[in-house]
């Protein structure tokens, strides 16, 4: 069994980060180890959140595990608290980088042209020195041109995504994924481009709305498709599609919280979307 380290918050109330990975990559057959971050009463989108910082514990954690030799097959990073917690996940991701391991990072910080609120304007720059260290990173429009230099826009063409995406690659990763993207109001996508490759798009239908958490499940969803072996197309086709339909039981929900999204009832979805793609690759 493939066994990861997802490096994230652990956001008591939420659905976001670990409370996502945690479940998402299990479902999916995958063991994900946890270097918690930060602990939350609830997400920052709540008023008045509890927080402590959980930085003092990485080096005795990290440490505990090297000396019971423990080995992974990759590190997952997502939203991180500060530019000196994104600091030391560069020191992690840059070790498993090394031993040719998976090194996917989710550079959460922003959405709709604005860092999140609460976030150090320094974060971007120490964000995107841990893009560079990265194998694999998943921003959204607004990350990826935070990452890149590149004016904002809320509607893009072919050649602005591109733009971004090349702009991303010249980081030095293998593969750049930019989510969130609005050729039209009917429709929302994700692209993945490698070097040398071509981009690859994917699009479903949009639906209106804020729904927090659903860039967390497409990480989580990609992250254990390419442990499990996919694509890269291959998995964001998978967690678009994925995502998509957990956005739209949310929307269908009268009694959907307001800050997360219904994962939980698709999860058997996602394992038959699975099951669906390894059965068509044994059958070859
Ligand atoms: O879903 C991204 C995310 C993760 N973790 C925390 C957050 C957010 C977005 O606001 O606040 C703590």
């Amino acid at each position: 069994m493939k066994r990861i380290v997802s490096m994230q918050d652990l956001s008591c109330v939420g659905k976001c980060s670990l409370s996502i990975a945690l479940p998402v990559l299990a479902a999916m057959g995958i063991e994900c180890a946890c270097l918690p971050t930060q602990l939350l009463s609830a997400h920052t989108v709540f008023e008045g959140f509890y927080s402590r910082d959980l930085s003092d514990s990485f080096a005795p954690i990290t440490r505990h595990w090297d000396e019971t030799g423990l080995e992974f097959d990759g590190i997952y990073t997502g939203f991180l608290g500060s530019t000196a917690q994104v600091e030391a996940a560069r020191g992690l991701v840059e070790k498993f980088r090394r031993e040719g391991k998976l090194c996917f990072v989710d550079p959460v910080m922003a959405d709709q042209g604005a860092l999140y609120h609460g976030i150090d304007p320094a974060l971007p720059e120490a964000m995107t020195a841990l893009c560079k260290s990265a194998r694999i990173i998943t921003p959204n429009i607004t990350e990826a041109c935070l990452l890149t230099g590149t004016d904002y826009r809320s509607s893009h063409d072919t050649a602005y995504i591109h733009h971004l995406l090349e702009g991303l690659l010249k980081l030095g990763v293998e593969t750049a994924i930019v989510t969130g993207i609005h050729t039209d109001s009917a429709h929302m996508g994700v692209a993945a481009m490698g070097q040398n490759t071509e981009p690859v798009f994917h699009f479903t239908h949009h639906i209106p709305g804020l729904f927090h958490g659903a860039g967390d499940l497409f990480a989580a969803t990609c992250v254990g498709a390419l442990l499990l072996g996919y694509s890269a197309a291959d998995s964001i086709r998978l967690a678009a599609d994925y995502v998509f339909s957990t956005i739209r039981t949310t929307a269908a929900d009268p009694d959907a919280r307001w800050y997360g999204v219904n994962f939980e009832q698709t999860l058997p979805e996602l394992l038959a979307r699975l099951g669906k793609v390894i059965r068509k690759e044994e059958e070859g």
